[in-house]
């Protein structure tokens, strides 16, 4: 939902509008980043995260006061193909592009394809909902395709033996805000999957990277 020019419709996702409620520090200017939480402030509003442990996460719909203040981070809630929430990933507006802080749990081991896709749904136990790739330049897929890539492509992602990920990677391009150039915040809104092959980074449009198996609305559809 656009208000003044900013949104903010999430279903599936958190945006954590959250005004510094530690107590070291009472700066209210910028998105910052303390112990894996990512906060935003807002003049005049507030709003605390939904916690990790609550299941309201999907319910929560947040509008934001027609503040000029751009929005800096959203929280996406990942889920495998049992819908049970397996992580998240943060994602942060930067210079030339947005920062993903993907952090999972209880995941197998192996290197597997990742991908914004450009439908802001992400139904398990198949993820199809989600679409094809986010591919606003109408590139091919892959890193290695000469005619590539789609700004939706992202690195393979390797989980070691224990399961746990922790990984930062960078998108170019793309933004978190609307109204710009390769917005993620389109009107049939994106998504974060991961899948349960490795990317080839060549084999248009999928990289040949197999089946869904996690799952995550970054912006959900704007009707
Ligand atoms: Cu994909």
């Amino acid at each position: 939902m656009l208000k003044n020019g900013r949104f903010v419709m999430l279903s599936g996702a958190v945006l954590m509008l959250a005004a510094c409620t530690t107590n070291d520090t009472t700066d209210e200017t910028n998105g910052s980043q303390e112990d894996g939480v990512t906060q935003i402030e807002e003049s005049g509003q507030e709003d605390a995260a939904t916690d990790e442990t609550s299941d309201e996460t999907e319910d929560l719909d947040l509008e934001n006061a027609g503040t000029d203040e751009e929005v800096a981070s959203i929280t996406v809630e990942m889920y495998n193909t049992e819908a049970e929430r397996v992580g998240r990933a943060i994602f942060d507006e930067g210079e030339n592009g947005v920062t993903i802080i993907l952090t999972l749990e209880d995941i197998p081991a192996g290197e597997y394809g990742m991908h914004i896709h450009e439908v802001g749904m992400a139904t398990p136990p198949t993820f199809e909902d989600a679409g094809s790739h986010f591919n606003p330049t109408d590139a091919e897929h892959g890193f290695d395709n000469e005619a590539g890539h789609h700004l939706g492509d992202l690195p393979n992602l390797v989980v070691p033996e224990n399961g746990i990920v922790n990984e930062v990677i960078e998108v170019e391009k793309v933004s978190l805000l609307p109204d710009v150039d390769y917005t993620l915040a389109t009107e049939e809104g994106t998504s974060l999957i991961i899948h349960t092959e490795a990317d080839d980074y060549e084999t248009d449009p999928s990289g040949d990277s197999g089946e869904r198996m996690i799952g995550g609305v970054i912006f959900a559809p704007q009707n």
